[in-house]
Order: structure tokens, then C-alpha cells, then sequence
């Protein structure tokens, strides 16, 4: 397969100013005709015209003109990619028909069915599977597009922008026809056609224009849409408020479909969902499920703008858009919950996942370097590192300069396919800044680490941190140069108090709070005025994604967790104390000691609960000990069975030394969500977690009145998020006769909801009791499940491999080898599925040479196994170089 650079990028030679596409959908095929209104790129060198090559995979060809004039085989010519032709003029027309089959599409990429709907996903390179086309971000066109279909069976026709007119045929077939006035890439390009209901709501943006709002969903689901209405609502006045930008068309439409590669594509005016991050209702949708929806949703529409209006120039700038829209919607989310809460979970969820893949082999700057499928760089890097330099820019520049420079680079590239540097640039112009050193956070790949050390002058009251810093090789980059890395911080005095901070050389203090660029492998600033010996607080917020090492000894982080003024750095100093202390266990158990805890944490939680003022959201937050993947991901060689042990013990030794105020504080909780009807808002989710945090620590007591709770949570809630909690510790537990029972109960009432039944997938497959292959096994013959629906892998397949690590990781490697059987089985289904579904073998550095020498094997095996996707042999052949 061919590698693709970014060094080799060169702009088209030809433009497309208006594409109409004509599309007949039938049961056995579809017909497409395209009308491209092409001309020479001016940009390009003058001179002889140059040959002509269009996109285009798995498409039968019918006719192909030029200039109306019909070409004859001889006149082109046609490989598996591409199809070229000769113009002979500056500006031509080509038409050409094909036929395609979504009907029997399974990679849900380009045009397929979706149960009986058709629907499209074009990014990154789909279009080219729909007609023959310059399939490239920088190719920006009008399109218009009309799409005809059965009457009765398809009654909804959609596309992008406008509808302009539609009509009916004799022959029991119709027709409508769209227009979108915007220029955009082909890879934001969308249809829909089926039995669709809709409900519909409206917008007045900030200068005074009604947007229609619809959301098209299949019948049965109608009455899940109000949560994904709402939150776009909030989207569109939430972006004109913080970004200043408006919506642009007259109607904003989502479709949900169930099957679907990712969670949802921002094509223009017409989104695509996947129905899991559209339909939420109490009964149906967890809290965290709701919070998800808002999300997605907001995280599409603010791609009309970062993404749509200002697109990418090419595939490797995608954290152009990926990075700037996930920042954007983490301020979303953030003002719409609890900031703190947000911050908390992003950064887990960062820290444990994208800090392994910059570990791993797969590793890549923000703005990669090569590919050769880009479906695999849409990444963790590429998406969640991406918005944290988009953060880092924010911090450096503050709130107002960040401000300017979204304006400018809005102002300045409407309209436009455009890089990464020219979202620095602009950046840079509108604050006078330079980020020339900032950028290698773009090209560096790799997760640095902040070494850092203290001294303090008694006599002259100097304070003064000394921070190192360094990068690990990852592929491609054996050394790295010195990143910008923003730290944020405070002084803490010994009353817990934040310190005025004066550096030395300024006249006066500035704040007790404030961020320190260290842009050297050295750095030492020194602090003046300090009257005591201080206690610092770093890296608050999270200002930079990096590995921060300070040796905190467990009585500062008792300290920080009680006093630190910034709320994420109270809940970091408690993860921090729960990793000392779970390391220490699980050396301990490496070792074949008895297993002793520090009690200091124990008290630390205690504490906690005993604080009735604290928000409930970070209580939850603080019990909730770092995860086995975290512990993984920081441990040398990761001991999974020693990793599994010792946070099992940590569990039940809190669960039995706090059970008095668990318990107080569980009942209080449950008591109050039975007499208050189901609402989705950060107070209330709040109050759930801390209940449900609260119940998965009392069943580690077995005691029958808790047992006897949880059986009355799963039978009364009237929500989706106390039942699931309900249901997931009863399935952990040993009282198999409950845990049948309920696994029953749930499956019956809830058959006919396939997003209910992913849950009841996920429970089972994250159940870390011995059994867990079989289990998983078995579950894969139930009716529900299909290896054609990308949310049942991921339910199933994917939270088995990826959150049930003691059976995944079993020591006889039954784990990787049915984890290789799967992905061999939906290399030919779904390709991008396949190779999403690899990553946890591609880890193998991870472990003991046993397990390394078995996931090896697994991967040699797939890579022998056949004809592979180019997106699973990209993955495999880079996990094994
Ligand atoms: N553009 C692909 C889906 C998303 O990131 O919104
Ligand atoms: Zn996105």
C-alpha cells in the first residue's frame, strides 16, 4: 500500500465550481449522475494541460462525456482508484453515470443502507465510492442534488442546503432536489432517504433570522429527540455568544441511524448521527449517555464554522477542525455542566488513552507527518492532544487575545481550505505573539514529561522551581526539541491559603495564580517575598498535556486535596495519593506479601464524605479510584493481574471502613431521586453519581439490606442511570441468582431497543469475574447482536478487550486470539471497525514477554491472514515494525 506525505502535498490543477449530482435509488442499485462545472486551477503553472484524475472506487462505470461529447474507452483510462482523461480546453464540464450498490455496503462509507434507510458518510475519502471526483478537502464546490426514490418505502429525500422543488412520477417514485449556496469539500457532501419522522423546532439567530430545526429519526424513536433538540438550541446560542458565529443556512437538520462508523458527521446543514448520540430519554439514556448527546451535538453544529465554512486544505491538517471542535466543545460542555467535573473527566480520559497511543507503535504528531489510511488518524492524538494545544494557546494567550484570534482566523479564511499554520497565524497576528516554538506541539509526537524540583531560601525568602523537561522517542522521531508548556500554579502557605506571587525582578506581586511559560530543557524561576515554605500547586486546570513528576509525599496531597483553590488539582491530588497507594499494593502482591493499605487514604475519603458543602459531582469524582487502564498505562510493565488485586482490595477496604457513610450518604441520595422525576441537569447528575459510586461500594460489603437496596434501585428507578448501576454491580457480584434475574428482567423489557441492549452488552463484557471470554463468547449467538453494527462490536467486543483487562489479558492468550479471529472476520465487513478494534493488541510493549510473545503471534497471524484493508494492515504492519 502507498504511503502518502505531507511533504508531497501540491494544490489540484483543476477546480470543480458546481457539482450536480442526480442520484436513483433503487433495492438492487443506485444510479449516479454527476455534472462537474470544472477549470484549470489558476494557481497551478501555466502551460501544457496537464491529464485530469479523477477519484473513484467500487463504481461501475456507464458513460463518461466531456464538453457533452461522449468518450469512447480509448479516451480514458481506468484503475482500481482512479479514472483519467485529457482535457482540452481551460474550463470543461464532465458527466458521467455510474452505478453503485449501498445495498450491500457494509463498510458504511460512501452511500449504504442503514436498515431499510439509504444514507451517506463521506469523510475522509467516501465520496470517491459515490462518483468519480477530486475526493480532496481543497476541492470546495456548489452542489446541488436531486434524489429520486420509491414513494411509499423512502417518503423522506434529503441533502445538503436548501430544498429548491420536488415532485412525483407516475410510476409511484418521486423526487426533490437541494441546493447548498455554500462551497464545501465532498467529503461533507450527504443524502438520506427513508420512512422518517421528524420533530421540529426553530432558532432566531442573533440577527434575527428563523433557522427551522428537524431531527429525523425511524418512527419508534420520535420520542427520544427532545434532549438532542435542546442541546442544539443551547449549541447555536452558546457559538454566537462565545465565537460570535451565527448559523448560515434556513434549515439545520440531524438524521439518527443506527448503524454508524463513528458518533456523527457534520455535513453541511445535514447531519449525520449515529442514533446513539442523538436518543436520550431518562428510561432509556444514562446520564452520562445525556451529557454525551449535548456533546455530539454541540460538537457538530460548531463544525459548521471550525470545519465547514473553514476547512481543511488536506487530510493531514485534520486537527485543524478535530482539534479546535473538541476544544469547542469541551467550553460547550463545560458551561453548560460543571466546569471542574468536565476538566476531570477529559483529562482521565486523556492521560489514559492518548498518552498510551503517543506510547504505543501507532504514535503521531497532532498534525501527522504520513499515512496510508487516513480513516486511521482519526485519532486520540489528532482529536483530544489536538484540543489541548488548542487549550495551550488559550492559556498563553488568554481568555480576550484567544478571542481575536478565533475572529481573525474566521474573518480571514471564510471560505476557505486552510492549515494548521494559518490557525497559528492568525493567532499570532491578532495578539502579536510569536508561536514559531509553540508549534512543535504540532509536529512532535510523544507525551513530554515535567520533572520538577523545589528550593527554598529561608533567609533571603526566595522560592524557586527548577523544571526539566524531555520527550521519549516515538517512530519517526528518535529526539525532540524543548515544547512551550504553560504551567499553571499556585503557592499554597501552610494555613492553605494561595500565596501572592512575585517573580523575582517584577515590581510587584501578580496574583496568587499564574502561568509560567518553560520553554527550555531547563528553566529555574524564582519567586520572591515568600514568607514561608511553601506548598506548590502545579499544573493546575491541566494547563499542559504532559507527565508531571514532583515528589509529593502523601501528606502534601492530604494537604493539597483539602485546601488547593483550584478544584482540579483538589481531585488530581487524590488521584495522585490513590496511585501511590495503589502501587504500593500492587508491589506488595508482586511479591506475595499480605496486602496492607495506607490508611491516610481512608481518611482523606473520609473526610470527603463527611463534607456535606462539597459538590457531589467532585465527591463522586475523589471515591473514584484511577482506573486499571491508568494504572497501565504508568506502569513500566504493566502486572495486570497485581494491577486488578491490589484496586480490588483498595475497593473493599474503603468499602468496609466508610460503609456508615456510604450508606448515609447512598439512602439520602436514593431517597431523594425517588421522590424527584428524572431530570438531566448537572445538579441532579451529580447527586446520581454520588449515589451510584456510592451503592458500588456498599455491595463489596454483601450485606443483605444493601443487596436488598439494589434490587429496589433496579426494580423503582425511574431512569436509565440508577438501573444500569443497578444491574452493573449485581452482574459483578457473586449473588448469581440476582444477577441472572435482573440480566433477565432487563433483557425482556428492553429486546426491542438496540441502544438499551448495547448497554446490557457492555455490562456483561466488562464483568472482570473468571469467565469473561465465554461469557462474551456466548453473548456474541444472542439474537441481538451482529458484527454488522458498529455499536454492538463496540459494546460487546470492544468493552471486553478494552475494559475487562484481567480476562482479556488471560494468561493462556484466548483473549488476543479471539480479539484476532474478530477483527480478521470484520476486516472484509467494515474495515475502519476492524482496525479501531486492533488497537489494544498493538500495546503488546505493555507486558511480560509471555503476553508480548502471544499478542505478537496474534498479530502475525492477522497479518498472514489474507487480503487485509489497507486501515488493518497499516495498524498491524506499524504494531509488529
Ligand atoms: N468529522 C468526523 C466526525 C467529527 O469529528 O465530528
Ligand atoms: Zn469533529
Amino acid at each position: 500500500p502507498k504511503v502518502i506525505h505531507l511533504k508531497d502535498y501540491q494544490a489540484p490543477e483543476y477546480l470543480i465550481d458546481e457539482t450536480h449530482l442526480t442520484f436513483e435509488l433503487y433495492e438492487d442499485r443506485t444510479l449516479v449522475h454527476a455534472q462537474l462545472v470544472m477549470r484549470r486551477n489558476p494557481e497551478r503553472p501555466a502551460g501544457k494541460l496537464p491529464p485530469l484524475d479523477l477519484h473513484g472506487q467500487e463504481l461501475e462505470l456507464l458513460s463518461i462525456a466531456l464538453n457533452d461529447r461522449e468518450l469512447a474507452a480509448g479516451d480514458y483510462q481506468l484503475s482500481e482508484d482512479c479514472l483519467t482523461l485529457q482535457p482540452d480546453s481551460d474550463s470543461f464540464v464532465i458527466d458521467s453515470s455510474v452505478v453503485i450498490h449501498p445495498e450491500t455496503n457494509t463498510a458504511l462509507e460512501g452511500l449504504y443502507k442503514s436498515g431499510s434507510m439509504f444514507c451517506t458518510q463521506c469523510e475522509a475519502e467516501g465520496f470517491r465510492k459515490i462518483t468519480y471526483y477530486l475526493d480532496r478537502p481543497d476541492v470546495m464546490s456548489k452542489f446541488t442534488t436531486t434524489v429520486s426514490a420509491e414513494q411509499k418505502a423512502y417518503p423522506v429525500l434529503l441533502s445538503n442546503g436548501n430544498p429548491i422543488a420536488s415532485g412525483s412520477e407516475d410510476n409511484g417514485r418521486h423526487w426533490a432536489t437541494w441546493e447548498d449556496p455554500f462551497k464545501k469539500p465532498a467529503y461533507l457532501f450527504a443524502l438520506v432517504a427513508g420512512d422518517l419522522w421528524a420533530i421540529e423546532d426553530s432558532f432566531t439567530t442573533m440577527s434575527g433570522r428563523d433557522v427551522a430545526l428537524r431531527i429525523y429519526v425511524e418512527p419508534e424513536n420520535v420520542d427520544k429527540c427532545q434532549h438532542a433538540m435542546d442541546s442544539l438550541k443551547k449549541s447555536m446560542k452558546w457559538d454566537e455568544e462565545a465565537y460570535g458565529r451565527e448559523y448560515d443556512l434556513d434549515i439545520f437538520m440531524i438524521v439518527a441511524v443506527n448503524d454508524f462508523n463513528m458518533g456523527a458527521m457534520e455535513n453541511k446543514g445535514l447531519n449525520i448521527f449515529n442514533s446513539s448520540a442523538v436518543l436520550a430519554r431518562a428510561e432509556t439514556a444514562t446520564d452520562a449517555a445525556h451529557q454525551r448527546v449535548e456533546a455530539i451535538v454541540g460538537h457538530e453544529y460548531f463544525h459548521n464554522w471550525s470545519g465547514n465554512r473553514v476547512t481543511c486544505r488536506d487530510w493531514f491538517q485534520l486537527s485543524l477542525k478535530e482539534g479546535f471542535t473538541v476544544f469547542r466543545d469541551s467550553q460547550f460542555s463545560a458551561d453548560m455542566n460543571s466546569a471542574t467535573v468536565k476538566r476531570v473527566e477529559d483529562v482521565a480520559y486523556l492521560r489514559t488513552h492518548q498518552f498510551a497511543e503517543d506510547a504505543g507503535p501507532m504514535a503521531h504528531s497532532v498534525r501527522p507527518e504520513s499515512f496510508i489510511e487516513i480513516s486511521n488518524f482519526y485519532t486520540l492524538t489528532v482529536y483530544e492532544k489536538g484540543a489541548e494545544v488548542v487549550r495551550m494557546i488559550q492559556t498563553l494567550l488568554g481568555e480576550e487575545g484567544f478571542r481575536k484570534g478565533s475572529d481573525l482566523y474566521f474573518e480571514r479564511h471564510d471560505g476557505q481550505a486552510v492549515t494548521v499554520d494559518d490557525f497559528v497565524k492568525a493567532m499570532e497576528d491578532a495578539n502579536g505573539a510569536d508561536l514559531t516554538q509553540f508549534k512543535r506541539w504540532y509536529s512532535q509526537s510523544g507525551t513530554p514529561r515535567l520533572t520538577v524540583s523545589e528550593q527554598y531560601d529561608e533567609a533571603a525568602k526566595t522560592y524557586s522551581l527548577t523544571f526539566r523537561q524531555s520527550c521519549p522517542p516515538t517512530p519517526g522521531q528518535p529526539t525532540k526539541e524543548p515544547f512551550v508548556i504553560p504551567v499553571k500554579l499556585g503557592l499554597l502557605a501552610a494555613d492553605g491559603s494561595d500565596m501572592p506571587l512575585r517573580l523575582q525582578g517584577e515590581p510587584q506581586a501578580a496574583g496568587t495564580s499564574r502561568v509560567l511559560a518553560v520553554t527550555e530543557a531547563e528553566q529555574t524561576f524564582t519567586f520572591v517575598d515568600v514568607a514561608e515554605r511553601p506548598q506548590p500547586s502545579l499544573l493546575r486546570g491541566f494547563s499542559a498535556p504532559v507527565k508531571l513528576d514532583y515528589p509529593y509525599s502523601r501528606d502534601q496531597l492530604m494537604f493539597l486535596m483539602q485546601h488547593d483553590s483550584d478544584g482540579f488539582n483538589r481531585w488530581e491530588a487524590g488521584q495522585q495519593l490513590s496511585v501511590q497507594v495503589l502501587q504500593e499494593l500492587i508491589g506488595q502482591h508482586q511479591r506475595g506479601e499480605a496486602l496492607a493499605m495506607d490508611e491516610r487514604l481512608i481518611s482523606a475519603l473520609r473526610t470527603l464524605l463527611q463534607n456535606d458543602e462539597l459538590d457531589a459531582a467532585m465527591v463522586a469524582e475523589m471515591l473514584s479510584l484511577p482506573g486499571e487502564a491508568y494504572l497501565t498505562e504508568i506502569s513500566e510493565v504493566a502486572d495486570i493481574d497485581a494491577i486488578h488485586a491490589a484496586r480490588e482490595f483498595a475497593r473493599k477496604r474503603i468499602a468496609d471502613a466508610l460503609f456508615e457513610p456510604l450508606w448515609q450518604r447512598y439512602q439520602a441520595n436514593r431517597e431523594t431521586s425517588r421522590n424527584t422525576a428524572y431530570v438531566a441537569s448537572a445538579e441532579h447528575f451529580a447527586r446520581r453519581a454520588l449515589q451510584n459510586i456510592a451503592l458500588s461500594y456498599l455491595m463489596l460489603s454483601e450485606k443483605a439490606e444493601v443487596v436488598a437496596a439494589c434490587l429496589e434501585q433496579f426494580e423503582q428507578a425511574d431512569n436509565m442511570t440508577e438501573r444500569l448501576t443497578a444491574l452493573a454491580v449485581l452482574v459483578n457480584s457473586p449473588f448469581e441468582a440476582e444477577r441472572d434475574k435482573t440480566l433477565q428482567t432487563f433483557a425482556e423489557h428492553f429486546k426491542d431497543n438496540p441502544l438499551v441492549m448495547d448497554q446490557w452488552f457492555s455490562v456483561q463484557a466488562g464483568n472482570p469475574l473468571p469467565g469473561g471470554l465465554e461469557r462474551v463468547q456466548t453473548l456474541m449467538q444472542h439474537p441481538a447482536f451482529t458484527l454488522k453494527n458498529p455499536n454492538k462490536v463496540r459494546a460487546l467486543i470492544g468493552a471486553f478487550a478494552n475494559q475487562n483487562l484481567v480476562n482479556f489479558h488471560r494468561a493462556d492468550g484466548a483473549g488476543y486470539r479471539f480479539l484476532a479471529d474478530q477483527v480478521i472476520t470484520l476486516n472484509a465487513l467494515n474495515p475502519q471497525i476492524a482496525s479501531r478494534l486492533l488497537a489494544p493488541l498493538t500495546r503488546w510493549r505493555k507486558y511480560d514477554s509471555a503476553r508480548q510473545a502471544l499478542m505478537k503471534g496474534e498479530l502475525e497471524r492477522i497479518l498472514a491472514s489474507g487480503e487485509l484493508s489497507s486501515d488493518v494492515y497499516e495498524v498491524v504492519s506499524k504494531s509488529l515494525a
